[in-house]
């Protein structure tokens, strides 16, 4: 078994966690835990007790919160992904935050009333309003994009891996993004990488 455990199924937040493991080239074990039941188990409250995923276990370290799992694997193993100046690191810890103030919880309100609630409980107009309000952030990553390929610049790093995979929501919704050109191209960009192809196999299978 390798050293590095990671638990939750690929299609929940731990897509975050499997993409950077792959982006990394790290050896894990994985524990497909599903997010719909597997979480309150006491074996797994043990491990966290929020009873959400992912988690991940690096020797004796049990980590939780898949935006601060992120930030800790590609702090550890770097290979580019981590920024080498203490400027770059403060833009990361940005961008991350950013993605989860900003974005997620619009989108998790959009994912909520067009497709997890039962269909009576679904409510089209609240999915439009969380839409309307995710149009201000939408416009300020496009701005951000104008001028670099990617967000801290020319390379892909674990800012661009935590954004983009927040937005990747944003397809499962049927959020039109045809407005935003800079923010689509960077989005294929991202999800044309290997390791986030490999996971989203992995979440399909
Ligand atoms: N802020 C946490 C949220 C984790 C979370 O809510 N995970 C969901 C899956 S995407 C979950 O475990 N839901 C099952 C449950 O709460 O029982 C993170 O980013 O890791």
């Amino acid at each position: 078994m390798s050293d590095l455990q990671i638990y939750g199924a690929a299609p929940s937040r731990t897509f975050r966690t499997l993409w950077m493991a792959e982006e990394l080239g790290l050896a894990y074990t994985h524990h497909p835990v599903n997010a719909r039941g597997g979480t309150r188990t006491p074996e797994f409250l043990a491990l966290n007790p929020n009873g959400h995923v992912p988690v991940i276990k690096d020797g004796t370290l049990v980590l939780c919160e898949s935006m601060a799992i992120n930030l800790y694997l590609a702090r550890k193993h770097g290979k580019g992904l981590w920024p080498d100046n203490l400027a770059d690191e403060g833009r990361v810890y940005q961008w991350t935050f950013w993605a989860v103030n900003e974005v997620e919880g619009l989108l998790i309100e959009v994912l909520l009333n067009r497709l997890l609630l039962a269909p009576d409980k679904r409510d089209e107009a609240a999915a439009a309003r969380a839409i309307e309000k995710m149009q201000k952030p939408l416009a300020v990553l496009e701005s951000a994009l104008a001028t670099s390929d990617y967000l801290l610049g020319p390379a892909f790093t674990v800012a661009d891996l935590n954004v983009a995979s927040v937005l990747s929501w944003a397809r499962v919704g049927k959020v039109d993004l045809s407005a935003y050109a800079k923010v689509t191209a960077w989005l294929r960009q991202c999800f044309g990488r290997p390791a986030s192809r490999k996971v989203a196999e992995m979440a399909r299978s």
